[in-house]
């Protein structure tokens, strides 16, 4: 079981030099495939593994030390796609949610005992602040309710020992009932969370728990960490999911915001649920290079961990001269055949 503290703000010395300040300090996609936690074999969790998706966990240990030395946050707020409501948007006010979180396809893979802190004042503040901005919202106080995977995913792989509170907001349902992505409220949704966190003085690093290309494999590998039958689910996916990289990558934010639908409609991408854009909504769509620390496929669907941090003097990494995002595909008919979940 992990320990908890909380930290009061104001309370903790500031220890990252003279640009400690509140605010969102630092925004990560931050994906949650059961399979990440699988593989590292925390106490916290059943199963046991032999490891797999190094890569991707690398990229999580380099967020873990930047999360640790550089943003120091007071609260991490997430925002996950299998928290499902079907209306509206809510926000865990639970001050201590702990239970066994169990992944319903992969229940082999991921049987964790979560045991955390909510930061209850941003929470509230986080509901109030969306529903002043005209969003259906709910305050969840049921202590029993479950937490889903793709939230202690996202959390573990960024603060396993789970010392930091939390907020953690539900992704509403609505984008699955049209078939273009609506993704507008969900940029309210980010707006209200920044206010919020201006609000009440935090210093806050936001969390999307989201895959992009999300068409996968239906079967497993009798080993499941057996890395020979990992892939990208065909080159179709691979090449939208660089592509849209490339974008993150050259720090051309405005022009990634009228990408994700396309890349949605393309990849049947998990950022239909809206995590990416709640969170760079949440940081004003800044003209910033993304850092990507790392990409992979999890059981054929494309995941990358990335950091936006308004504070860095990184410079972006520019596109080929002549690139365009979004691949010619008129010669490969969208592939139909894949799983989604
Ligand atoms: O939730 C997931 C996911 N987003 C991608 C791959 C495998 C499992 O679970
Ligand atoms: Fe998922």
């Amino acid at each position: 079981m992990s320990r908890v503290f909380h930290v009061g703000v104001g309370d903790r010395s500031p220890g990252g030099g003279d640009d400690w300040r509140p605010g969102i300090v630092a925004g990560y996609l931050a994906p949650h495939p059961p399979h990440l936690i699988y593989a590292e074999n925390p106490p916290q969790n059943e199963p046991r593994s032999r490891g797999g998706w190094e890569v991707l966990r690398w990229a999580y240990q380099e967020a873990r030390r930047r999360l640790r030395e550089r943003h120091q946050p007071d609260v991490i707020v997430v925002h996950a796609p299998h928290w499902i409501t079907m209306v509206g948007h809510h926000v865990n006010c639970v001050p201590n949610p702990r239970g066994l979180s169990v992944e319903p396809i992969f229940p082999h893979l991921l049987r964790y005992r979560y045991d955390f802190r909510t930061d209850v004042e941003l929470a509230t503040a986080i509901a109030d602040c969306a529903a002043d901005a005209g969003l259906v919202t709910r305050k969840m106080t049921n202590p029993g309710v479950r937490v889903d995977y793709a939230t202690i995913g996202a959390l573990h792989l960024l603060n396993p020992g789970w010392d930091i509170p939390v907020v953690s907001l539900s992704a509403n349902n609505n984008p699955y009932f049209y078939s273009d992505a609506d993704l507008e409220q969900m940029e309210r949704l980010g707006a209200a969370t920044r206010r919020a966190v201006e609000q009440t003085g935090r210093r806050a690093v936001l969390a999307g728990s989201n895959s992009l290309s999300h068409l996968h494999w239906d079967r497993e590998p009798e080993l499941p960490e057996d890395m020979a039958a990992e892939h990208p689910y065909d080159d179709h996916q691979y090449r939208w999911d660089m592509d849209l990289l490339t974008l993150v990558r050259a720090g051309r934010t405005r022009e990634l915001r009228a990408f994700l639908p396309r890349h949605i409609e393309a990849t049947a991408a998990e950022v239909k649920a809206g995590s990416l854009s709640w969170l760079l909504s949440a940081l004003g769509w800044p003209e910033i290079p993304g850092d990507v620390l790392g990409y992979g496929t999890i059981i054929g669907t494309g995941n990358a961990v990335i950091e936006w941090d308004p504070a860095s003097s990184a410079r972006p990494h520019p596109a080929p001269p002549g690139w365009t995002p979004g691949p010619d595909d008129a010669d490969r008919p969208r592939p139909m055949t894949g799983a989604r979940s």
